[in-house]
């Protein structure tokens, strides 16, 4: 196996462990990678952690070895499959983090922009290298990049395939923060800052702003006033609201 599914107490966490190709994205490891996003969709877990075997990477990327020789049909194919992997990612009922301990290049970037947050190591490095292989992005990296980092820096980093530190990533909102010691220890302190609250609601408002880069700004709202209301008619909503009245903590419960 080169994905584990494991559990670190109320999160999930997901751990590329190919280290021999410092975690690149084979067929094998796409397949594993959607059990494991399936299995994590169908759980109980408050927040997935998405990280890399080892201390070198994240994820190399796409398998560079098994991206050659294919027909072109098998080539469109496998690039929608890598797509619909990271999009079970991107939809989890629950928030994702990307905990970068090392490289992510190429495919394991698009990986970690497919999660709702990342968090880097000071001395991660990233990048969507593909043009340098006469390639261009397959797995949403054109799609997603722009929109954490905007067209500009977009544009620059996959034409000139220049590789990011972390300081970089930090500045330009490619990473929402730089962690120091374990990864997945420091994602869980991440998580818990927003794991109290409740699911639903937390959803709601992952949906609403991922809606805003789609849709001109009039429907864009139309969508934050029915999303809105949707929250008004949890039990979650009640709780809150009455919790802030008798001045007590919210116990929410995801209903
Ligand atoms: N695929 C396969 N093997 C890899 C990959 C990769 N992406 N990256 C590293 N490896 C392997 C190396 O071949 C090497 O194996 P071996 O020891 O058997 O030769 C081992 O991992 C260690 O790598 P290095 O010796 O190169 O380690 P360094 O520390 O010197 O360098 C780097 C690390 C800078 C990360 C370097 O390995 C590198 O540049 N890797 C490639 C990064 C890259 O270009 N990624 C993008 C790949 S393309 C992609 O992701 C999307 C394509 C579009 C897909 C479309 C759908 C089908």
């Amino acid at each position: 196996m080169n994905v584990h599914l494991t559990r670190r107490e109320e999160f999930a966490v997901v751990t590329l462990d190919r280290q021999q190709a410092l975690n690149a994205l084979s067929s094998d490891v796409l397949r594993e990678l959607a059990q494991a996003f399936d299995q994590v969709a169908g759980g109980d877990a408050r927040a997935l952690i998405v990280t890399g075997a080892g201390a070198k990477a994240f994820c190399a990327g796409a398998d560079i070895k098994g991206l050659t020789g294919r027909s072109l049909s098998a080539q469109r194919g496998d690039a929608a499959f890598g797509q619909s992997v990271l999009a079970k990612l991107d939809t989890l009922p629950m928030p994702s983090i990307a905990a970068i301990n090392g490289y992510a290049f190429g495919g394991g970037l698009e990986l970690a922009l497919a999660c709702t947050f990342r968090i880097a190591v000071s001395t991660a490095k990233m990048g969507l290298p593909e043009i340098k292989l006469g390639l261009i992005p397959g797995y949403g990296g054109t799609q997603r990049l722009p929109r954490a980092v905007g067209e500009a820096r977009a544009l620059e980093m996959i034409l000139s395939g220049r590789t990011v530190d972390a300081e970089e990533a930090l500045r330009i909102g490619l990473v929402h923060r730089l962690i120091a010691g374990d990864p997945i220890e420091a994602a869980v302190s991440y998580a818990r800052e927003f794991s109290a609250f409740g699911l639903p609601a937390l959803r709601l408002a992952r949906d609403a702003v991922k809606r805003a880069l789609e849709v001109p700004l009039h429907e864009g709202l139309k969508i934050e006033a029915d999303l809105n209301t949707l929250a008004f008619q949890t039990e979650d909503a009640v709780e809150g609201m009455n919790a802030f009245m008798e001045k007590r903590k919210a116990r929410f419960r995801d209903r």
